[in-house]
């Protein structure tokens, strides 16, 4: 059955090759393995994506689309690497605005980016892009943590966070984690702390002291260090329940707290500055 779909460009020029590679780089494409034969060379670079038909004409022609949640970013970007920006940012007639560069003579990339109608809430992107983490796991329980590790894991790649960016640091029990958390968070080299284990009550002697504990010294990490932490730990009745709370995509507690790190991190970012001036008094 079908697992997964490339689309391919091919580019005649090696020096073109090469600034197309560093262009894609420098915009936070995650790369792949590089391939080469006697015949040529190839680089796959890793984003999730649609494969999308359209019938009639498109209304913008360019080969591939890629959704951006900055444009703005990106167009500063593109400016840097003197891409050819073939059409720059417009509105589309569907609320979202477009730009469309030609890298490579005939091969166009059109990045969109979707608005959303203004609100006066404050809210965290999901881009992990540049963004350094550490995961604390607990041992005990690691049929269920390792389900845990990899739900983060996966949670921040997709999010654009690269692979080296991601320390994994193992404890024994859940107990451990606080105390591995605020050593990671006080190095200053993490932006986030993502903290995972599994408590089961029906295993566990002192159960609720434990988890209280464990709770306790987390949030107390994140408030002294002022380094965001997130909570993975299953606190659970049964196996079942921690199972069910494990599963390796949807309804993965590992997958939760990345994904509510990597807001965190930008909503730190985002609220730690004063806002913009305004005239009158603040209430
Ligand atoms: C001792 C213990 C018990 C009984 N149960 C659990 C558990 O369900 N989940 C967990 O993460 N750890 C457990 N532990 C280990 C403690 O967290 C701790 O690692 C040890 O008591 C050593 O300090």
């Amino acid at each position: 059955m079908i697992r997964e779909v490339t689309t391919t460009r091919q580019i005649k020029s090696a020096r073109e090759y090469d600034a197309l590679v560093s262009l894609f780089a420098a915009l936070g494409m995650e790369r792949g393995k590089e391939w080469k034969t006697a015949g040529g060379r190839g680089l796959p670079f890793e984003i999730s994506g649609k494969l999308e038909i359209i019938q009639g004409r498109p209304a913008v022609p360019a080969d591939v689309w890629i959704q951006v949640s900055d444009l703005d970013t990106i167009r500063g970007l593109l400016k840097k690497h003197k891409t050819k920006i073939v059409a720059d940012i417009s509105e589309t007639g569907w609320n979202s605005r477009i730009l469309v560069i030609e890298p490579v003579k005939a091969m166009r990339f059109a990045f969109w980016q979707e608005d959303h109608p203004r609100e006066d809430a404050v809210e965290g992107d999901l881009n992990a892009a540049g963004m350094k983490f550490a995961i604390v796991v607990s041992r005990w329980n690691s049929f269920i943590t390792e389900r845990l590790l990899q739900g983060a894991v996966d949670a921040l790649r997709r999010s654009g966070c690269r692979k080296q960016d991601i320390a994994v640091v193992r404890v024994p029990g859940a107990f451990e984690i606080p105390s591995q958390a605020r050593t990671l968070a006080e190095t200053g080299a993490y932006h986030a702390i993502i903290t995972l284990g599994c408590l089961i009550r029906g295993e566990t002697t002192h159960y609720e002291h434990i988890a209280t504990e464990v709770t306790r010294g987390i949030g107390q990490s994140a408030q002294e260090t002022g380094v965001p932490h997130t909570y993975g730990v299953l606190t659970c009745e049964t196996l079942e329940q921690a199972l069910d709370r494990a599963g390796l995509k949807a309804g993965n507690k590992g997958h939760e707290a990345a994904i509510s790190a990597v807001e965190m991190v930008s909503l730190k970012r985002k609220t730690s500055k004063p806002p913009a001036r305004t005239k009158g008094k603040a209430r």
